[in-house]
C-alpha cells in the first residue's frame, strides 16, 4: 500500500491506476462540454494522436537522421524526414529542424546557437507579450537564468500593442553613444501576439548593428503556414521557433525554421547541445500535422482571423475594452480584454471556468505600472483557433460573446450559462480541417482491452 497524496490513506496501486483513468476520462467529458479559448492550446486529430501513440514513443534516436547514435531507426529515419521536408514547405524555410521538443526548448537552442553568457538580447517584456524564455534572471526568465543573457526590452507602444520602432532604433542608439554593447540576439514575436511585428522596419538596422534576429512563432505559426499573417522569414530575419500545437495542429512540441547558412550551428545546438532523445513519437505526430496544415491551412486559417476580429467587436460592442482597438483589435489568433475595472483577470478566469468557458488571465501591458503582477493580472487573453477547428464561425463568435457578457457584465447565474454552454457544445463535436474527421474531437481513445 502506498500512502495517498489527498489524504486517501492507503490506496492499492491498482486503485490508483484506475483512478488515473477515471481523471482521463472525465477530462475528456469535460473538454467535449466545454468552449476551449486558450490561446496557446489546440486539439490535434484523431490521426496526429494515433501517431503519438505509436510504438516511436519507446525508442531512441538521438543525432540527426541517417547520423544515429542507435540502431534501430530505419523507418524513424523516414519519418523525421519527410516531417523536415513539410516543415520547410511549409514555412518557405531552406532549413527545418523538427527535434526541439517544445518552444522553449527551441530558443534555447537559438540562444546557444547565436550568443555567449553576458550577451544582451533584445525581446518583449512579459507584460509587453513576451514568453517567459526570453526573461531576465532576476526574474527566473529562460534567457537570463540558463544563458545569463542581459535582456533589453523593445520600448512598446500601448495602444498600437506593437514595438515602437523609432523608439527601439533611439534605444540602440543611446546604447551606442554610452558605450554599451549592443544586443547580440534579437527575438521579434512571443505570447502575446495581436499584430504583425516590424520585422521589415527593424530586422536591417538590427542587422546593420551585428545582431542575428530571430522571431517566435509559437503562437502564430499556424497563421503563418496559412499564409494570413507576416512571414518572418521572408521578412529578413535568420531564424523562427515555433511550437507545434498553438495554432498549428499538434502534438505538443517545438521546431526551428532558418535560412540554411545557419543550419550547421543550429544542428549541433540542437543536438547535443540541447536535446538528447528527441520524443519520436511526437515527431510522426508533427509530420502528419505538418501535411494536415499543407492541404488544410489556408482556409483554416483565413477562418482563425475572421473568427478573432469577430468576437473582438462583439465583446467590444457589448462594453469590453478589447486592447488594440485602433488596429482593429487583431490580426491573429489572440485578443487581450481589459478586465481591470470589473475584477482581477484571475478572478473573471474561475468564473468563466465555473460554466465550462476556459481562457486565461493575462498581463497587459501596463500593469506592472500599476503594481498587478500574475495573479492579479487586469486582462484575460482569448484565443480561437480550437473553436475554430470545431467547426465554429461568425454565429457561434457571437454567442460565446454574449456567453461572456452574461457572466461578467450581467452577473447571469453561472450554473444556468454552464448548462447553455453544454448545449451548445453539442453540435461541435467534430474536428474540422482533417483528413479523417469520423472520430469525434475529444473522443478518449482506448487502447486497452
Ligand atoms: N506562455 C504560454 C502561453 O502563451 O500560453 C506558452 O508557453
Amino acid at each position: 500500500m502506498v500512502a495517498g497524496v489527498n489524504g486517501e490513506q492507503g490506496m492499492k496501486p491498482i486503485e490508483y491506476y484506475n483512478k488515473v483513468f477515471n481523471l482521463l476520462e472525465e477530462h475528456h467529458r469535460w473538454f467535449q462540454q466545454s468552449i476551449p479559448l486558450i490561446a496557446s492550446e489546440n486539439i490535434s486529430s484523431p490521426a496526429v494522436r494515433e501517431a503519438v501513440a505509436s510504438d516511436f514513443g519507446n525508442r531512441y534516436a538521438e543525432g540527426f537522421p541517417k547520423e544515429r547514435v542507435y540502431a534501430g531507426c530505419r523507418y524513424i529515419d523516414e519519418v523525421e524526414l519527410l516531417c523536415m521536408e513539410m516543415a520547410r514547405e511549409l514555412f518557405k524555410a531552406e532549413y527545418a529542424d523538427v527535434r526541439p521538443v517544445s518552444g522553449v526548448n527551441a530558443n534555447i537552442a537559438v540562444y546557444t546557437a547565436f550568443t555567449q553568457p553576458n550577451d544582451v538580447m533584445m525581446s518583449l517584456s512579459i507584460a509587453s507579450g513576451g514568453h517567459i524564455s526570453f526573461g531576465k534572471k532576476q526574474f527566473s526568465g529562460t534567457a537570463g537564468s540558463v544563458k545569463n543573457l542581459e535582456i533589453e526590452y523593445f520600448p512598446f507602444d500601448y495602444e498600437s500593442m506593437n514595438i515602437d520602432v523609432e523608439a527601439t532604433k533611439a534605444k540602440i542608439g543611446e546604447r551606442l553613444k554610452a558605450n554599451q554593447p549592443l544586443p547580440r540576439l534579437v527575438m521579434f514575436g512571443g505570447s502575446v501576439l495581436p499584430f504583425p511585428h516590424p520585422v521589415k522596419e527593424l530586422t536591417e538596422f538590427f542587422h546593420e548593428h551585428g545582431a542575428t534576429v530571430c522571431y517566435d512563432a509559437a503562437h502564430v505559426a499556424g497563421l503563418i503556414g496559412g499564409g494570413q499573417f507576416q512571414d518572418p522569414l521572408q521578412e529578413g530575419v535568420d531564424v523562427m521557433t515555433i511550437s507545434t500545437h498553438k495554432t498549428l495542429f499538434g502534438p505538443q512540441g517545438g521546431a526551428i525554421l532558418s535560412k540554411a547558412n545557419h543550419q550547421e550551428a543550429l544542428k549541433k545546438a540542437v543536438f547535443p547541445a540541447t536535446v538528447s532523445n528527441h520524443h519520436l513519437h511526437h515527431v510522426a505526430g508533427k509530420a502528419v500535422a505538418f501535411a494536415e496544415m499543407l492541404e488544410f491551412g489556408k482556409d483554416y486559417a483565413r477562418q482563425v482571423v475572421e473568427n478573432a476580429q469577430t468576437i473582438a467587436k462583439e465583446l467590444y460592442d457589448r462594453g469590453f475594452k478589447v486592447l488594440g482597438k485602433k488596429s482593429g483589435f487583431t490580426r491573429s489568433h489572440v485578443l487581450i480584454v481589459d478586465v481591470s475595472e470589473i475584477a482581477y483577470g484571475s478572478v473573471i478566469e474561475r468564473l468563466l471556468e465555473d460554466s465550462n468557458i476556459i481562457l486565461n488571465r493575462n498581463l497587459l501591458p501596463y500593469d506592472i505600472k500599476f503594481g498587478r503582477h500574475y495573479d492579479t493580472t487586469g486582462g484575460i487573453r482569448i484565443g480561437v483557433q480550437e473553436c475554430t477547428r470545431l467547426g465554429m464561425k461568425r454565429d457561434e463568435m457571437r454567442q460565446i460573446a454574449e456567453f461572456i457578457e452574461r457572466l461578467v457584465l450581467k452577473n447571469e447565474d453561472k450554473e444556468r450559462i454552464r448548462e447553455e454552454v453544454v448545449e451548445f457544445r453539442k453540435r461541435f463535436q467534430k474536428i474540422h480541417y482533417a483528413f479523417e474527421t469520423a472520430t469525434e474531437a475529444y473522443e478518449y481513445l482506448k487502447i486497452r482491452s
